[in-house]
Parts: C-alpha cells; sequence; structure tokens
C-alpha cells in the first residue's frame, strides 16, 4: 500500500532560490539587533535537513517593529490614505501574488512539505482571492447614524484598532498570513506579525511583494523566531493595540495572559479542533469514505478543522471501515514535489514523535489498527496513512488533537446520541455532516456546538465564509464581515443640535 510509485529516496530539488531570511521592518529587511545577529535554522520537512538560517528575533527585534509600525500609524500615511488607495495597493498584491505563485508555491512545499499541487493549485489562489476580498471591503467600512432621545445629531465612526500583533502558525503559513494580514490592513492598521519557527519563509517573500506593490514602510512589519521570545514579547508589548493568534488552546491561554497582564489589548484566537465527521445511515458510502478521508488527511492531517473522530451509522459502519482502509491504503505518500503525491511529511520532528505516540496509545487500548501505524520510509517525517475502527470515546486518540495522518472510525445508533457525543469535547471548531435527508441535515446543523458545520463537503474555506470556534476552539471569527469587526474601533460622535426642527 502507501503508493509506492512515490520514490522517498530521490527527492526533487525545489525549483527556487531562498531569498529573504531577514526581519522586515520599516520596509527593510534587517538582522537582529540581539545576539550579534542571531540566527535559527529553517528545515526541510522530507530531509530533516537545514536549508536556511533565518533571523531570530527576541523582545529587542520586536520592539523596533512594534516601533515602526507604531510610526506608521500614528504618522500616516497608510491609515490618512484614502480607503480606495489602500485598496489598490492589496489589489496590486494580489496581482503580485498570482505573477509569482509558483516561486510562492514551491517555497511553501520545501519549508513545510505540503504536496506542491495543492500549494500551487489551491492555496496561492486562494491567497491572492482573500486579497482580493480585502480590497473589496477597504472602502466600503463606514458608520452608522442614529437617533437619540434629546436634540443630537450622533453617527459612529468605524476607525482602525492601531498596531495589530499577529502570530500565526506553520500548517497553512501563507492562508494564514492572509487571513491575519488582509482584514486587519483592509481597515486600516499597521502590523508586526510572527510567522511559526517552522516556516517563516513565504511570509517573507509576501512582505517583499507588499514592498512592490506599494505598501509603506512600517505598516507590514514581519519577525520571526520562536514563541516564547518573540510571541510573547509581542503578545506581552505595551504599544499593540490588539492581538491575533491561531495555534494550539495551551498557547492560546498563555497569550491571553499576557494580554491581560500588560495592556489588556483586545485578543481573538483561533485554537485547536476535534472536529465530528457524521455519516448518516442514508450515506452513499463510497462518497461518504471519499470525503471522510479528504476532511481526515488533507494537509497531512494537519488542519485545526481536521474531521478527527468520524462517526458512523451502525447500519453502514463494517462497509465503511472496509473502504476507509481501502482507502487510506491507496493514499501516495511521498516526496511532495512529486506529481501525484497526496501527502507529504509531518512540519517537524516533534510532531511526528506527537503522532507516533497517539497511534501507540490506540494500539495499546482497545481500538483496532485496521492500516498504517508507523513511520513511512527510513527519513524525513512521513507518517503512514493510519486508520483505527472499534473507537470509543472515551480513548485519548478520540479526544485529543492528534495533528496528524491518523484516523478515528467511531459507532452510533441514532442523531440524538450522536449529537450529544459530538459535543462532549472542550473543542467546537468544525463539524461534517454526510446525508441525503435535509431534516437529518437540520437538525445536525443546528444542534452541534461548532463554529462551522460543512454539510455533504467539507474544508470550504471562502473568503466570505466566517471561521472560528466554539468553547475552548477560540475567540472571535476571521474571513467573511465578521473579520472586520476584531479590527476597528466604533467611535461615537455627538452633537447638540441648534434648530431640531429642521
Ligand atoms: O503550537 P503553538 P505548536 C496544535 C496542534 C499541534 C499543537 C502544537 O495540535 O500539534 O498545537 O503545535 C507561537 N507566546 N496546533 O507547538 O505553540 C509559536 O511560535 C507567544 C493547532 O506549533 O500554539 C507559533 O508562532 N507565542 C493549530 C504559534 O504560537 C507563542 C496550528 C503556534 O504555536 C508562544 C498549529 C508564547 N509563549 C498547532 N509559544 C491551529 N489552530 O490550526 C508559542 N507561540
Amino acid at each position: 500500500g502507501f503508493g509506492t510509485n512515490a520514490a522517498v529516496e530521490e527527492l526533487v530539488t525545489p525549483p527556487v532560490k531562498i531569498s529573504y531570511t531577514q526581519h522586515l521592518i520599516n520596509g527593510q529587511f534587517v538582522d537582529s539587533a540581539s545576539g550579534n545577529c542571531r540566527t535559527f535554522p529553517a528545515y526541510d520537512p522530507r530531509t530533516e535537513k537545514v536549508i536556511a538560517h533565518v533571523a531570530e528575533a527576541d523582545a529587542e527585534d520586536v520592539d523596533r517593529a512594534v516601533k515602526a509600525a507604531r510610526k506608521a500609524f500614528d504618522e500616516g500615511p497608510w491609515p490618512k490614505m484614502t480607503a480606495y488607495e489602500r485598496s489598490l495597493i492589496l489589489l496590486r498584491f494580489a496581482d503580485l501574488v498570482d505573477k509569482h505563485r509558483d516561486e510562492l508555491a514551491a517555497l511553501e512545499t520545501w519549508n513545510n512539505g505540503k504536496p506542491y499541487e495543492q500549494a500551487a493549485k489551491a492555496e496561492l489562489p486562494s491567497l491572492a482571492r482573500l486579497f482580493r476580498y480585502y480590497a473589496g471591503w477597504a472602502d466600503k467600512i463606514h458608520g452608522m447614524t442614529m437617533p437619540a432621545d434629546g436634540h443630537h445629531h450622533v453617527q459612529t465612526l468605524h476607525e482602525p484598532i492601531g498596531v495589530a500583533g499577529q502570530i500565526i502558525p506553520w500548517n497553512f503559513p501563507l492562508i494564514m498570513f492572509a487571513w491575519k494580514v488582509g482584514p486587519a490592513l483592509a481597515c486600516g492598521n499597521t502590523i508586526v506579525l510572527k510567522t511559526a519557527e517552522q516556516t517563516p519563509l513565504t511570509a517573507l517573500y509576501a512582505g517583499k511583494l507588499f514592498q512592490e506593490a506599494g505598501l509603506p514602510p512600517g505598516v507590514l512589519n514581519i519577525v520571526s523566531g520562536y514563541g516564547p521570545t518573540a510571541g510573547a514579547a509581542l503578545a506581552s508589548h505595551m504599544d499593540v493595540d490588539k492581538l491575533a493568534f491561531t495555534g494550539s488552546t495551551e498557547t492560546g491561554k498563555v497569550v491571553l495572559q499576557l494580554a491581560a497582564n500588560s495592556n489588556l489589548k483586545p485578543v481573538t484566537l483561533e485554537l485547536g479542533g476535534k472536529s465530528p465527521f457524521i455519516v448518516c445511515e442514508d450515506a452513499n458510502v463510497d462518497k461518504a469514505v471519499e470525503l471522510a478521508h479528504f476532511a481526515l488527511f488533507f494537509n497531512q492531517g494537519q488542519c485545526c478543522c481536521a474531521g478527527s473522530r468520524t462517526y458512523v451509522h451502525e447500519r453502514v459502519y463494517d462497509e465503511f471501515v472496509e473502504k476507509a482502509k481501502a482507502r487510506a491504503l491507496r493514499r501516495v505518500v511521498g516526496d511532495p514535489f512529486r506529481k501525484g503525491v497526496e501527502q507529504g511529511p509531518q512540519i517537524d520532528s516533534e510532531q511526528f514523535k506527537k503522532v507516533l505516540r497517539y497511534i501507540k496509545s490506540g494500539v495499546e487500548s482497545d481500538a483496532k489498527l485496521e492500516c498504517g501505524g508507523d513511520r513511512f520510509g527510513s527519513r524525513g517525517y512521513f507518517v503512514q496513512p493510519t486508520v483505527f475502527s472499534n473507537v470509543q470515546d472515551d480513548m485519548l486518540i478520540a479526544q485529543d488533537e492528534i495533528f496528524g495522518p491518523v484516523q478515528s472510525i467511531l459507532k452510533f445508533k441514532d442523531l440524538k446520541e450522536v449529537i450529544q457525543r459530538s459535543n462532549t469535547t472542550r473543542y467546537g471548531l468544525a463539524a461534517g455532516v454526510f446525508t441525503q435527508n435535509i431534516d437529518t441535515a437540520n437538525t445536525l446543523s443546528r444542534g452541534l456546538r461548532a463554529g462551522t458545520v460543512w454539510v455533504n463537503c467539507f474544508d470550504v474555506f471562502d473568503a466570505a465564509i466566517p471561521f472560528g470556534g466554539y468553547k475552548m476552539s477560540g475567540i472571535g471569527r476571521e474571513k467573511g464581515i465578521y473579520s472586520l469587526h476584531n479590527y476597528l474601533q466604533v467611535k461615537a460622535v455627538v452633537t447638540p443640535l441648534k434648530n431640531p426642527a429642521w
């Protein structure tokens, strides 16, 4: 099984060179101020080898970046430009993303391990689309006028918050960049973005394209570095007006505390999940298997919304398990640069070991290992597509976010039960529902406590669709009109009317 045609031995040489490794501060690429130009390594997860040395920020570099963002906000020109001028810069950036699509996709695959076809054909177009969407919003953000008791003219101004601090993860480096940077810029804020230590390269390249698109210096600053140093410095900075974070629930709690203990900056969080994917008794099993497979295995299983609890109705359970196993065995694992490869390596040694640990815990419980269960090949962070059946709600593999290619299949009898079991988790990010019955779809959509319910589809991420979590999966929504609220302040302006009758 596992696509023996994909040779992990002969690796494709990435068709791109690494040009940007320094911090982007105030429109310049600069070394770290601290530690004698300190750097840290970026890796190729196919080989576990270092591919670049990247400037490593600590508090001093973050402070320099915040000062640049502060100045660009307070003195302009960014918030003082017309909304239309800002929108044109976002559109020019989107055009440059299209122009440099192949280099960006190659860099993303090289540093992250995701299939090149996925990066080039899905993620890069989505990046450009997101910025065009937000360019469309830039000149459509406005306040209201409202009647008030007494004779007053009352209006609201929707103003940018100021300097936004943004911390992103490594699973979708460029998409996470877009979800954060798009709305912040459309609303007229300035930014200090810290990328994940595993994947610093593509955001820096995108930062370069933003300079080329005419973004004024200091509006978008990008620092690379680790969480407890650079990330914590950003979250606790007294001059950062807003914080947006995507990552683990554990770290989400830390940054929320740092924000509270410094200047009480508002925080939006997009955190972990353990999303149910519910296959009802009327389902076409072949289609359900394919969609459930995609919902879990997409992006090496490294999705916050992965359908990681596959609930299957007892009437179709055995057939589903058989076919899910066959599908996993057909999954093509290998060099993500090769055509037809569906699954590359996990991001790093820590995640690789974490996934293997959870697989071991599944084997040691009463779950049945249907296929996979080990690393793939002998080098790189490749993991075999793994399927467990007979999984019970109280097993660790059904409760924790594994963040890898490990499918857990559970059995259910009726809707009330599956709603209750789906909701018995600290998370509430997403859910999948597979049925032909409109009443079943409606009952599940309303009963499930999750920020997104995909009915007969999964991982549909259009720019206009809000995304975020219930419960410990987060605070706030990204994308769509909802994301703008995170980056705006509302100012009420009240003026007495001298001649109210007119
Ligand atoms: O996450 P972290 P890690 C989940 C997934 C994964 C687990 C651990 O289950 O296995 O989290 O991954 C920065 N102050 N998700 O360790 O630590 C860090 O540098 C400020 C789900 O990579 O949350 C990075 O930029 N920042 C997820 C970002 O936080 C800190 C995506 C995410 O890292 C910090 C990724 C600190 N003290 C992992 N510590 C999703 N929701 O999609 C770390 N960071």
